[in-house]
């Protein structure tokens, strides 16, 4: 996504109302205390307590043989797609997905995967007829072949979306009858089983592998999980060493992970809420366009008319007002609602809108 490049990030952050992105939701008062009385070792000899407490806690809310804790949703997706993928195999994703977009290009230049992407449609799904096709078995030695299929839930760019579990469902049969594996970048699974009103392990039952960030809408200041068959997990973990990603006592962070994982995912009901109130509000103001039935989870996804100021002028004035949203592209924005988001904030934020489109 386009990083505001006008926001000053200088700004004390308790003035501004940052719908940027939920990561930069700041640690809870429990997470602090946690990570301060955290017990530690060394992580890449194994013999970090709360970093193992975490990874069995995760492994088992997803339903998981076993699970790894990763610095960063995007080391887990690329170190998932380098366990996954041999050199010149595909990367069946969506043309729309965070893999394809945002984590530059990782899989291709580190680990020789050629990415195909697939048409996204609206809601973040890819039509199955299309994933049939891709993922079936090289007529011969012109075609790489297929490596990994890879789904989005909630779609980022799609602005929240949920895929469904009979999309999914499909979507994994297809996959396993091709002999392909399914990972899914589920960095807020959390909010998509809030959305379905389901437990995040009857989203995973659907991937092989999955990812999941701790430190989006959970509020955990760093980190994400990938979780899966053990086998699978032991060559994320070499693939882990590979890139760098081996931590030492990183049970002080581990631990606001185990604060996030425990007492930081039914709020995430919240955060709809307030998406919801904000989408509406949004709606009603002439010049700007939302798709109600797209704001299923924290994000809004809404554009800016063509005949309105310029998408940079926008937010830039809006920066003036307190208020800080994002660009995915052009004139398409989004807003993600989070823990540091009040009912009163949302408001304050649709008023400060209305008057710099009025102004
Ligand atoms: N998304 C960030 C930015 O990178 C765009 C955001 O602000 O939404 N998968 C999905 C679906 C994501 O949305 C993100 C982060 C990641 C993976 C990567 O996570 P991190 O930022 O921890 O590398």
């Amino acid at each position: 996504m386009t990083i505001n490049t006008t926001t000053n990030t200088s700004d004390p952050q308790q003035t501004l109302i940052d719908l940027r992105s939920d990561t930069v939701t700041l640690p809870t008062p429990a997470m602090r205390e946690a990570m301060a009385r955290a017990e530690v070792g060394d992580d890449v000899y194994g013999e970090d307590p709360t970093v193992n407490r975490l990874e069995e806690l995760a492994a088992d809310l997803v339903g998981k043989e076993a699970a790894i804790f990763v610095p960063s949703g995007t080391m887990g997706n690329l170190t998932a797609l380098l366990a996954h993928g041999r050199r010149g195999a595909r990367v069946i994703c969506g043309d729309e997905c965070h893999i394809y977009h945002y984590e530059a290009g990782g899989a291709s230049a580190l680990g020789g995967l050629v990415y195909h992407p697939l048409p996204t449609a609206p809601d973040g799904t890819l039509p199955l007829e299309r994933v049939r096709a891709a993922l079936a078995a090289p007529h011969d030695e012109h075609e790489a072949p297929p490596g990994v299929l890879c789904l989005e839930t909630t779609h980022n760019r799609c602005g929240g979306t949920v895929l469904p579990l009979t999309y999914l469902e499909e979507a994994h049969a297809i996959a396993r009858e091709a002999g392909v594996p399914l990972h899914l970048d589920g960095a807020r699974i959390f909010n998509a089983a809030v959305a379905l009103g389901v437990e995040a392990r009857a989203i995973a039952r659907h991937a092989d592998t999955l990812l999941f960030c701790l430190s989006k809408g959970l509020a955990a200041p760093v980190g994400s999980i990938v979780a899966g068959p053990r086998p699978l997990i032991a060559r994320v973990r070499r693939m882990r060493k590979l890139v760098g990603g081996g931590m030492r006592q990183a049970g002080v962070i581990a631990a606001a992970g185990i604060v996030a994982l425990t007492e930081m995912t039914a709020r995430l009901a919240d955060d709809h809420a307030t998406a919801r109130t904000l989408a509406e509000g949004l709606a009603a103001l002439p010049g700007l366009q939302v798709d109600l039935s797209r704001v299923q989870t924290n994000i809004v996804r809404f554009e800016l008319a063509a005949s309105h100021l310029a998408p940079m002028d926008f937010l830039a004035a809006l920066r003036q007002c307190g208020v800080l949203i994002g660009q995915l592209e052009g004139n398409v924005l989004r807003a993600v609602t989070h823990y540091g988001i009040s009912p009163g904030d949302v408001r304050q934020a649709v008023a400060a809108i209305r008057d710099v489109l009025e102004a």
